[in-house]
């Protein structure tokens, strides 16, 4: 997959596309990630890409012209066809639904709105989605968009290791995760839950299954109510 960031803070996006879980997989070649600073196509001496808001009001807004002009020069990059996801509070939340969605397309251009936001005309014409992460305001859309391509580029095919296959994702199947343990099996924290070192897969299975569905019940009782759970998770819950 091939991801083009525009941005008037490329290093924002570049330095956490470059470690970690999508480092990896754009080493691997499983995605590509690539910046574009609006800034480079503003076409005066100033290299402005701001304006004030007609009307009045406070702050100054992306230019029409230079955000144009740079989703054009990322387009052509590249064949693919390309989705237009504008990053802003108000755009759609974000879900992990969304995130396998996406992250199964070949090209994705993400715009990165600072200070006010845009002119809506370039994101009624150029924009073919706006989402946003969460309900607070961070100064710009940078960050949502290094969220985005950290979620999308684990789901790349080859990016996980076995051990940490998305199929076992908080989430993937609408539940939190279930708590885990490591070494040592005795500490002055605590002892382990018995039944993982019973050695019984099935039972282990059932407690991780019933720990989610706890978890989610006590603390995102969202989650379950939109739930179609199956029949195994249901009789646990009714039990
Ligand atoms: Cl996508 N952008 C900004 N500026 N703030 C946000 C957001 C996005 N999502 C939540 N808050």
């Amino acid at each position: 997959m091939r991801v083009d960031v525009i941005t008037l803070f490329p290093e924002f996006v570049d330095g956490c596309a470059r470690v970690g879980v999508v480092g990896r997989a754009q080493e691997r070649g499983l995605i590509s990630v690539t910046s574009w600073n609006p800034r480079e196509f503003a076409t005066d001496n100033y290299h402005t890409v701001d304006g004030r808001p007609y009307g009045g009001g406070p702050g100054m807004l992306m230019l029409i012209g230079p955000l144009r002009d740079t989703i054009a020069a990322a387009k052509a990059a590249a064949e693919a066809p390309a989705k237009v996801i504008y990053l802003s509070p108000q755009g759609a939340r974000l879900t992990q639904r969304k995130v396998q969605e996406l992250s199964v397309l070949p090209r994705l251009v993400l715009l990165c709105g600072r200070y006010e936001g845009v002119d809506e005309r370039l994101l009624d014409h150029e924009v073919d989605e706006e989402l946003s992460i969460g309900d607070y305001v961070l100064s710009g859309g940078e960050l949502a968009a290094a969220v985005l391509i950290d979620a999308i580029g684990r789901l790349q095919e080859g990016a996980l290791n076995d051990a940490q296959s998305a199929a076992q994702d908080s989430f993937s199947e609408g539940l939190l995760d279930c708590p885990h343990y490591t070494r040592p099996e005795q500490h002055e924290l605590g002892t382990l839950p018995a039944v993982l070192i019973s050695g019984d897969h099935a039972a282990i299975k059932r407690w991780r299954l019933k720990q989610s569905l706890g978890r989610t019940w006590l603390r995102r009782p969202d989650l379950l109510a939109r739930m179609q759970l199956d029949k195994s998770a249901r009789a646990l819950l009714e039990e």
